[in-house]
């Protein structure tokens, strides 16, 4: 037995209500980032804009974006609006080029962040009964500790197996009856990939009902896939560590990420003009912390492309939601001028039953041309059949990918396992250029 809301009160709070609270938390954390922080004072000068400006919700369009590279410029820790002996909690993120990047928590962050993940994992059905396996990786990334607590809160039992040693998650999964696994959609498809090396169904002899599975982004076509293999359902979770780690997830009708309004405003601008785009409309997501007090949000620039959707959800919760994060603006590849996301390449080849589940893109400059190369292992069954006509798989492929992405790719099939697994995030990009 589960129960539907975890505080139902919020999560069913009437629009104008939340807006309303939205606007009376914009309005005292730009206060208290102004009164407690040196970077925030200097930022809002350099954007002519004093605290008593931001009066109304709209008024939040008056200040300034921060992003990662303001992170970067004041590490380790100077855009903090605390003290440091009133950290209780720091978390690292080991940054793929430049710095890393420090994130800190008080207490009532820590609480903040579990409150978010206990809402969004009841509101996809786990509770009291379930044993949700994390398998994310525990210590300075965000994924484990963040799931450990959001699950401990709603009385679900925990098993913090942390990512790695995948046999033995697999045993642990049945002698100790997980009902849900935590960890990326990558790993998970290694898990069932490993699982059924070691003979075990995952449908059949474990009671996996359900994955929360986010950190990195995947499509429609894998969760199908995911679905169809296993027998789970595979739920969408988002975050990033700036905002505390993974916060939200979609509810059991999986459509759309469920934004708790009360502790983020959520904006989605373009991010060429900074300009909202319209709702329903791709654009970047930007996000202002309302309850998050060693190192608050303003406007903060994730980096990552979605669609907003601000229509009421039928589950009856009255947050705005985001629609599947379609890939970074960083993770965009620019192949001979046309705009490409690794997403896009993974909702193809998904579709395509003879293609196995891991690939990888390539993109390299041969004379003065980009090239693109889908790398893309076939599935067992399509290798080992000798008959399987290869050729005309990887022509197909090719020719399934200019139809969507309208740039000619070339198609490299491999075996099965030649792909490097991931236990954590998966390099779905290998970009030449930049090397
Ligand atoms: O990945 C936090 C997290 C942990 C989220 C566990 C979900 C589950 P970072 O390492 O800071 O934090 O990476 C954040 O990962 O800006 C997105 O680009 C990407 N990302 C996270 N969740 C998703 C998702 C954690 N569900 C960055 N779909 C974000 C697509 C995702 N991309």
């Amino acid at each position: 037995m589960f129960a539907e809301y975890w505080n139902p009160y919020i999560e069913r709070m009437p629009i104008e209500d939340l807006h309303k609270l939205q606007e009376e938390r914009l309005r005292s954390l730009v206060r208290y980032v102004h009164d407690h922080s040196r970077f925030y004072r200097q930022r809002f000068q350099e954007a002519g804009v004093e605290p008593d400006d931001i009066k109304k919700l709209s008024d939040v369009t008056k200040l300034p974006f921060t992003s990662k590279r303001d992170l970067r410029n004041t590490y380790p820790t100077g855009m903090f609006c605390i003290p440091e002996n009133w950290v209780v909690r720091y978390h690292v993120s080991s940054g793929t080029t430049g710095k890393p990047t420090v994130v800190g928590y008080t207490q009532g962050d820590v609480d903040m962040w579990t409150e978010s993940l206990a809402r969004a994992l009841t509101s996809i059905g786990l509770g009291r009964g379930d044993v949700i396996q994390v398998s994310y990786g525990y210590g300075l990334f965000t994924g484990g500790l963040g799931l450990h607590y959001g699950a401990e809160r709603i009385g679900a039992t925990v098993l913090p197996t942390g990512a790695g040693n995948t046999e033995r998650q697999i045993e642990l999964m049945q002698d100790l009856g997980s009902t849900a696994i935590a960890c990326t959609p990558s790993y998970f498809l290694y898990i069932n990939e490993v699982a059924q090396k070691m003979g075990v169904s995952i449908r059949n002899d474990t009671k996996l009902r359900a994955g929360i599975l986010g950190a990195e982004p995947w499509s429609e076509e894998t969760r199908k896939r995911i679905e169809d293999s296993t027998g789970i359902k595979a739920y969408d979770i988002f975050g990033t560590s700036e905002m505390s780690g993974p916060l939200f997830t979609e509810c059991h009708l999986q459509n759309g990420i469920h934004i708790w309004a009360d502790l983020f405003l959520i904006e989605v601008i373009d991010p060429k003009t900074g300009m909202r785009v319209e709702d329903g409309e791709r654009g970047e997501l930007v996000v202002t912390s309302l309850d998050k007090w060693a190192f608050p949000l303003i406007r903060y620039k994730t980096g990552d492309i979605t669609i907003l959707n601000n229509e009421q959800c039928e589950c009856g919760r009255t947050h705005p939601r985001i629609m599947r994060i379609l890939g970074r603006t960083d993770d965009m590849i620019i192949v001979r001028g046309i705009n490409v996301f690794p997403s896009q390449v993974e909702s193809v080849l998904m579709r395509i039953p003879e293609i196995g589940d891991n690939y990888q893109i390539i993109v390299d400059r041969k004379g003065p041309l980009d090239v693109m190369t889908v790398k893309v292992e076939v599935t067992e069954s399509t290798f080992s059949d000798k008959i399987a006509d290869l050729m005309s798989l990887s022509r197909e492929v090719g020719r399934q990918l200019k139809n969507v992405l309208n740039i000619t790719a070339e198609v490299e099939l491999v075996e099965p396992g030649a792909i490097p697994r991931s236990e954590g995030k998966a390099q779905r990009v290998i970009d030449m250029r930049r090397v």
